[in-house]
């Protein structure tokens, strides 16, 4: 059996329609168990190290603030690595636009690298992964349930036709004022940490 770290990203983990939705798969546990998940907020030199092969990237900066803005919902499963190359597959491809039709990312992400969860890739990463980040979550109890339904809207294609816009340069003041109404829709942040995921989200475009 190998180990892999799970991450509901910040655009699952308060998009309440897309967390039920990637939870639903989750938790169906077809060639997997769950280990663990709870909430916790990642301090940056954790998401430098976990992400320490991407460091020089034109990305890197968004993506460490992506990853530390909020707290996320981190956990741990097991499975065979033959079922971890198959959960990944269900996953779908890292950039939205190159994911598999009908795979979660392709589903629920929004655009680019906003792609809603981290999986590890092999059992390998898996390993050296729970291992890192055990020092900091206890990656052994299930400590939050997620709901399986959600009464909020999904706007998960508006969103990313908005964000389309934006990265192009098309109407990028307009577009960007209405994703982030559409975030707060989809959500129930308010106030800071409503701001921080539509600069999280917004930060994905440039
Ligand atoms: P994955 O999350 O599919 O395992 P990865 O490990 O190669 O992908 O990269 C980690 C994260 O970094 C990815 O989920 C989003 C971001 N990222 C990687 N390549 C990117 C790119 N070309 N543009 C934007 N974000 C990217
Ligand atoms: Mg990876």
């Amino acid at each position: 059996m190998a180990d892999a770290l799970l991450i509901f990203k910040p655009d699952a983990a308060y998009r309440l329609a897309a967390r039920a939705g990637i939870w639903r798969w989750l938790a169906t546990e077809r060639e997997w168990k769950l280990q663990s998940l709870e909430w916790f907020q990642p301090p940056a030199s954790l998401i430098e190290n976990h992400y320490d092969f991407l460091q020089g990237r034109p990305f890197f900066p968004w993506l460490v603030d992506f990853m530390t803005a909020l707290p996320v919902v981190v956990g741990r499963v097991t499975a065979s690595a033959q079922s971890l190359k198959q959960m990944r597959y269900e996953l779908g491809e890292t950039q939205i636009a190159k994911s598999r039709p009908g795979s979660l990312r392709e589903r629920y992400g929004i655009f680019g690298g906003l792609n809603c969860l981290h999986l590890s890739d092999a059992p390998e990463t898996g390993a050296a992964e729970v291992k890192r980040w055990s020092e900091f979550v206890q990656l052994d109890q299930v400590k939050v349930q997620l709901e399986v339904e959600s009464d909020k809207l999904d706007h998960t294609y508006h969103l990313r036709s908005l964000a389309t816009q934006v990265a192009n340069g098309i109407h990028v003041e307009l577009a960007s004022k209405v994703i982030g109404e559409l975030l707060a829709e989809e959500s129930e942040l308010i106030g800071d940490q409503l701001e921080a995921l539509r600069r999280i989200t917004l930060g994905a475009l440039s």
